[in-house]
């Protein structure tokens, strides 16, 4: 591939419902897109990276910057890629970014996988033609609330629940479902709000049959989660923390996690993400795929990674009508049986809607490389 021209797209779509977590309130979705051109073939890249650094340091302006300024230069001293897994050797003088980092090496997955005529799943080794749907429930105004939620989720046919708890909204939502819900596979989702002196709420959870509890404690943490495992029969799951192969690969050997949450963007990249999941085969560690309320392009890509055979739970990867109502990329993800059908067409098997995205952009650049 020799690639010929950069775009970098900040799009903004507003949300169908709020969505709230310990660490904030979104009402929109900002992101940046990326496209490579190579033959006159198009690929597609989303960043992950919020509005703010609340989830991440990283942010839509940090990425915007960091590709524009830093990755772009780098792409254009090289041109040439047999593979895209040659990027990230590519990418390495520059320090950390990985959710910038990762944007771009989608968008070359994508071009290749086209350019090959094959859905991303199929190079990547994906072992299947759908994949489980979970749900991520936000941090409701009430419990009944809550409950109507999740058993509108329910109906429609998501495989697990996951709830986002904070100091104050943790034991009592969790007991209410899984009163009304005693069967319902359902974690719970922290986002790095406990310390370990909450540790007598947090042995608390262990009575609810949790699949799951995630990223409990600080988001850079790897010794107080390892910690706490020994101390809650409830499998420690870790998102946040988990920004590499290497630090996956610390974390094991800490005994801090016993399920990894992988996010492409989170870690890096795609090719980063392989690692871990090789990994995580050899340790006999499930994984599953985390979401970042991402447009059509980024829950393209999660699906096609969700297709490898160590991702064996159900993912954070909901229909599109559970976040947008119109989405910048099409078809629209439907739920079947609880399921998303893995795009068959060539690359992530989504095209961009381009009258959406125009509408959407508050931003654009093209560079020729
Ligand atoms: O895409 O369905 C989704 C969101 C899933 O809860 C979700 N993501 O910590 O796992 C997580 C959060 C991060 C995003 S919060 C803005
Ligand atoms: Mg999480």
């Amino acid at each position: 591939m020799r690639l010929e021209r950069l775009s970098l797209f900040l799009v903004e779509l507003p949300l169908v419902a709020p969505f709230a977590t310990s660490f904030g309130e979104e009402r929109t979705k900002q992101a940046p897109l990326v496209s490579l051109t190579a033959d006159g073939v198009m690929g597609w890249g989303e960043c992950v990276a919020g509005s703010g650094p609340w989830y991440s340091w990283e942010t839509v302006e940090t990425a915007r910057y960091v590709i524009s300024e830093h990755i772009r230069p780098l792409l254009s001293s090289r041109k040439v890629f047999e593979h895209p897994s040659e990027l990230p050797a590519a990418l390495a003088p520059i320090r950390g970014h990985g959710m910038a980092k990762a944007a771009v090496e989608a968008a070359l997955w994508d071009l290749y996988a086209r350019l090959q005529r094959k859905p991303l799943y199929q190079l990547l080794g994906g072992v299947r033609e759908a994949v489980p749907a979970g749900v991520s429930v936000g941090i409701q105004p009430d419990i009944p609330s809550l409950l109507a939620a999740v058993e509108g989720y329910l109906a429609e046919g998501y495989q697990r629940i996951k709830l986002k708890i904070k100091p104050g909204w943790d034991v009592e939502p969790l007991r209410a479902v899984r009163e009304r819900f005693p069967d319902v596979l359902l974690s719970a989702d922290a986002n790095a709000a406990y310390t370990l002196a909450d540790l007598p709420t947090l042995r608390e959870l262990d009575r609810f049959g949790l699949l799951m509890l995630e990223q409990p404690l600080h988001f850079e943490d790897l010794l107080e989660h390892a910690q706490l495992a020994r101390e809650l029969a409830t499998p420690i799951c870790l998102d946040e923390s988990i920004t590499s192969a290497r630090r996956a690969r610390e974390a094991l050997a800490l005994g801090a996690c016993r399920i990894i949450n992988v996010k492409p963007g989170r870690v890096g990249g795609l090719t980063e993400a392989l690692e871990i999941h090789a990994l995580a085969l050899e340790r006999g560690i499930p994984l599953w795929c985390g979401g970042m309320l991402e447009t059509g392009i980024g829950r393209a890509l999660n699906v096609h990674l969700a297709t490898l055979p160590g991702f064996t739970l159900p993912h954070d990867i909901s229909a599109t009508k559970r976040y947008f109502r119109e989405d910048i990329a099409d078809p629209p993800f439907e739920l079947r049986d609880g399921h998303l059908p893995v795009p068959q067409r060539p690359g992530l098997g989504v095209e961009i809607n381009w009258d959406r995205l125009l509408r959407s952009a508050t931003w654009s650049r093209t560079w020729k490389l």
